[in-house]
This record gives structure tokens, sequence and C-alpha cells, in this order.
């Protein structure tokens, strides 16, 4: 049996300053103090919605309408949210000349699962507010693995038909159902030719995010953060989806540490060296801060 994992924050301090390849993995968890609904647990979206009826490309093929209803009261939830106190201690951690008064000489890559955009907006903010200009060079600070939400993609696949399209609402036939979907209700009457269309080549569009059963983005560079990873920070996930669940027991095979910030316990303990319970947006600010 493996020891407990150890919730002694200064000792987790004390390895912060010497590792030098550390990745966060985040879930929902993140911006759940943001006002975007988790999708399992307590107040979880799949306890409302069936997952296999929403977020499959069977599922999008069989209903389109409900699918758009469902991503368009999402997009509507994410534009309005604004980044929390967890956000912008990531966005901060990812600047090299910040994290590196705390870890220094270490890279630093925010892996993350949500689609919201929000740890985008807080990086961009916190490049801002320290008058950095934002690097068009270098590896990224972000790899958003699961696509995200305010992208429109052809449903013929072709990935150089995807556009960045944050309109509100998406198309006029979805203004409003967001209101229907709050309330638990079907889907109002939308023929499938007033759902959003490929500005490209006129085949229907899709959300651009990945569903389950799909190829999750960026793996190949996630992978060789991953295996050379000395220190994993998982946050606010519940660690069941795959390949991003798998990526904690990577880490620590390769000789990695792993700490897990989680509001509850979750699966991701049993691969956790550190365990901090607690919203995220107090925990990590006092831990990375
Ligand atoms: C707080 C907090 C606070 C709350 N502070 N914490 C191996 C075994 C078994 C199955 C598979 C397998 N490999 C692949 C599969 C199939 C499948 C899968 O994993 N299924 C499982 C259900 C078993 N995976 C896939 O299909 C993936 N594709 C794939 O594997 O391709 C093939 C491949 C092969 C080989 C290598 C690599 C790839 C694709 C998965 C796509 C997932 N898509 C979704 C929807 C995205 C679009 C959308 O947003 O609608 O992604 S599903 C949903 O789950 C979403 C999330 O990103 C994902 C993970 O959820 P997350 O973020 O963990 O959220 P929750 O709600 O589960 O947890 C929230 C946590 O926060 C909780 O723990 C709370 O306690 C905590 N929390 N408030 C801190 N304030």
């Amino acid at each position: 049996r493996r020891a407990e994992p150890s919730t002694d924050m200064e000792a987790f301090q004390s390895l912060l300053r010497s590792s030098k390849r550390i990745i966060a993995v985040a879930g929902a968890g993140l911006s759940a103090a943001s006002g975007i609904p988790t999708f399992r647990g307590a107040g979880g979206m799949w306890r409302k919605y069936d997952a296999m009826s929403l977020a499959t490309p069977d599922a999008f093929d069989e209903d389109p309408v409900r699918v758009w209803q469902f991503y368009h009261y999402r997009r509507e939830k994410a534009r309005a949210a604004q980044p929390n106190a967890a956000h912008y201690t990531l966005a901060k951690f990812s600047i090299d000349s910040e994290r590196h008064k705390i870890a220094p000489e270490s890279t630093f890559t925010l892996v993350t699962q949500n689609v919201d955009g929000l740890s985008r907006r807080a990086l961009d903010e916190t490049y801002a507010s320290l008058g950095i200009p934002i690097p068009t060079t270098g590896p990224p600070e972000m790899l958003e693995m699961h696509g995200r939400i305010f992208d429109v993609k052809c449903s013929s696949d072709n990935d150089e038909h995807t556009v960045y399209d944050p309109s509100s609402p998406i198309c006029e036939a979805l203004r409003g159902t967001e209101e229907l979907v709050e309330a638990g209700s079907t889907e109002p009457v939308i023929l499938e030719g007033a759902l959003p269309h490929c500005a490209t080549c006129g085949e229907l569009a899709r959300p651009g995010v990945v569903w389950f059963g799909e190829m999750p983005l960026h793996l190949d560079e996630i992978d060789d953060l991953v295996k050379s990873a000395d220190l994993c920070i998982v946050v606010g996930t519940s660690s069941t989806v795959y390949p991003a669940a798998s990526y904690a027991s990577t880490v620590r095979k390769h000789g990695g540490k792993v700490a897990v910030f989680n509001l509850e316990h979750s699966t991701g303990d049993d691969k956790a060296d550190f365990l901090f319970l607690g919203p995220c947006e107090n925990t990590l600010p006092k831990a990375l801060g």
C-alpha cells in the first residue's frame, strides 16, 4: 500500500522551487468558481443531461439541433463568465519572469480539458497587466486538448474550415433558447438549415470540441511533456476521462511527483504525492502565489 499523500504546503512549495519541468492538468473544477457547471458530481451537468446524447459524434448525427442548443447554452455561459483566482494564479505562473521567482529555470505548460477559454483570457489579461507583450514565438503556454467552445468546425472534418466565432448567438434560430435548456426543456423547433453552416463549403457546422470517441488535440506535444515532467499539478478534474486521466500516473512512472488540487476526494488521489482538498480558487493561489 502506498503512503497517504502529503498535505504539507511548505513541503510542496519546496518541491516546487526545485522542479524544472512542470505541467498542470486542469478540468472543469478550475472554472467552477466562474459559474461554469462541472460535468460530474454535485451540480454536474451530466446529472441533468445524458452525456452520450450530447457529447458524441453519433449524437450530433442523430440530432444536431439538440446538440447545438446545448452548446449554444454553454457558449453563452462561457461568454458571460469571468476568470477566477485559480485561472489568474495559473496565468501568472505561465509567465516565465513571474514563475522563475518561485521555480527558477523551470518550464511550465497548462494542459487543460476545459473548452471555455477562461485560462486564455486570464493569461492575456495578466500579460497586459504586467506590461509584457503576448509572445508570438516559443512554446505555447497552454494546450486546450478538448478544443474550444468558440471554435466552429465543419462537420466534413476538414480542419482548415474551422473558424473562431465567439458571436452571440451563434445563429439567430438559437437566440434565447438557452433559457429553455436552463429549464430542462426539450429542443425548440429549429430546422437544420437554420443551424450554423461552414462558411467555406456550406456543410453543416459543429462545435469545435472533442467528443467521446474522438482524438483529443495536441497529443504528441502533451505526451512529450508528460513523459519529461518532474512535477504534475492536477487541478479540478475527476480524472475519469482518458487520456487526461492517465497523465499523473505516467508522470509518476517516469519519476516525477504529482500534486492534486480538488474540492473533494477523486480518483486522482491514488496517484498523488500531495493532496490539497478545497476550492482550487483558494488553494492554488496559496500554493503557487
Ligand atoms: C473542484 C471545484 C473547485 C469542483 N476547486 N475542484 C481508457 C479506458 C476507458 C475508456 C477510455 C480509455 N481511453 C479512451 C477512452 C474513452 C473515452 C473515456 O475516457 N471515457 C471515460 C468516460 C471512461 N475517452 C475518449 O473518448 C477521448 N478520446 C480518446 O481517448 O481518443 C482515443 C485515444 C487513444 C489513445 C490515446 C489517446 C487517445 C475523448 C474524450 C473527450 C471528452 N469530452 C468531454 C466533452 C468536451 C466538450 C464539452 O465541453 O462539451 O470533455 S466529456 C467531459 O469530461 C469534458 C471534460 O473535459 C471531461 C473531463 O471532465 P473533468 O474536467 O474532469 O470534469 P468533471 O466534472 O468530471 O470533474 C470536475 C472535478 O472538479 C470534480 O472532481 C470536482 O470535485 C472538482 N471540483 N469544483 C477544485 N472549486
